[in-house]
């Protein structure tokens, strides 16, 4: 089976003028802004992280285009299902760094997302997808004009969710796209060790659904593409959208992948970096002149530091909300757990002493 990856911007700059968005000035330097605030924002992370501030870090590096463009492709009324990786786009949507940062200290409500419409991170992989599908449905019956937007890798095509999601999407007309940056990984394995299919856009034609893919490393081929699935997706088409891309970087500041993949094939994906190619089409175009690469680097860095302030200011809760996050009247059964544990905590109080001894702030 033969599915053409769509591209608008080749590796080495050149491009298909016909496939260029029709979108202003403003909005191609943009996406500019976008990606290198994802690069700048994963470098500082990773660093916050290695100093013991952060918990992990799931860095999108070598994901910019893919992250951003279809990011940009939505509306701010489209609800957003995460996956970890795709800081830019939620910051773009309406996620406070603070309220990011936050998420990886491990406090998963600073904001309780509110005036974004972006659901929890789907840590247990492909979970989100059919709740992406059951949410779209819901717009659709009450007459929205908004689709449910999954962000999810190649891993999360070969759970179980994501058959039941797809195939329910079909079913339903759902206006949802999946997005799915196949990264060539889930951790360690590689994509072709986790499923015999030449590509994941293929699958959609099992379930009714469209299918396109893209070169996720191409961010104008990523933001059409993206607009047309939500289009699509808007007259009752759901689709799944593949973006071929890599993940850079370790999977997160807790792997080591020299173990598992090799230096050449890292290189060969460097050449093909996202915002390189894309400068030299905005160089090609005569746009890049209007771009301060500098200041928008010191923008971001400074964005960043005052994140980090704001985040250390938060004050911590207890282990005791770990009971009450989720129900609005604690079961009996949670209440018992609780309380047991509060008696633990009165004859092991070191039981609990490495959290609240870790580094603040
Ligand atoms: C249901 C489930 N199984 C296993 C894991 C452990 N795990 C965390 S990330 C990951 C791989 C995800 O790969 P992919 O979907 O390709 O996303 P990527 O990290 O490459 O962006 C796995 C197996 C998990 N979080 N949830
Ligand atoms: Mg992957």
């Amino acid at each position: 089976m033969e599915i053409e990856t769509y591209q608008v911007v080749r590796p080495d700059g050149s491009f298909d003028a016909d496939r260029v968005p029709d979108v202003d000035d403003e909005a191609l330097r943009d996406l500019y802004r976008w990606m290198l605030l994802q690069r700048v924002y994963d470098n500082r992370a990773t660093k916050l992280q290695r100093r013991g501030r952060l918990g992990t870090v799931a860095s999108g590096r070598g994901q910019e285009a893919a992250i951003i463009g279809s990011g940009f492709a939505l509306s701010q009324d489209d609800w957003i299902f995460p996956y970890g990786r795709e800081a830019g786009a939620l910051l773009m949507h309406g996620l406070s760094m603070r309220d990011l940062l936050l998420y990886w200290r491990g406090i998963e409500d600073a904001s309780k997302m509110e005036g974004a419409n972006i659901f929890g991170m789907a840590i247990s992989i492909g979970s989100h997808i059919p709740l992406a599908t059951g949410k779209a449905w819901g717009m659709q019956l009450a007459g929205e004009e908004s689709i449910a937007f999954a962000n999810l890798g190649d891993g999360a095509t070969s759970t179980g969710a994501f058959h039941e999601g797809m195939n329910f999407a079909g079913v339903l007309d759902a206006p949802a796209v999946y997005f799915c940056q196949n990264n060539q990984y889930a951790i360690s394995l590689p994509f072709e060790k986790q499923t015999n299919a030449d590509t994941v856009a293929q699958k959609a034609l099992a379930y009714g659904v469209d299918g396109i893919r893209v070169d996720g490393n191409d961010v104008l081929a990523v933001y059409n593409a993206v607009s047309k699935a939500r289009e699509r997706a808007l007259e009752g088409n759901p689709v799944l959208v593949e973006a071929v891309t890599y993940r850079r970087g370790a999977h997160t500041t807790s792997d080591d992948p020299t173990r598992y993949r090799s230096e050449e094939e890292v290189d060969e994906w460097e050449k093909r970096d996202p915002l390189e190619r894309y400068q030299a089409f905005l160089e090609e175009t005569g746009r890049w002149d209007d771009i301060d690469e500098e200041a928008i680097r010191e923008e971001v860095e400074e964005e960043f530091s005052a994140a980090v302030d704001a985040a250390d200011e938060f004050e911590e809760r207890g282990i005791e909300e770990i009971f009450s996050y989720l129900h609005e009247e604690t079961p009996p059964e949670l209440q018992r757990q609780l309380e047991e544990f509060r008696e633990l905590l009165e004859e092991r109080p070191d039981m609990y002493e490495y959290i609240e001894t870790r580094p603040k702030g």
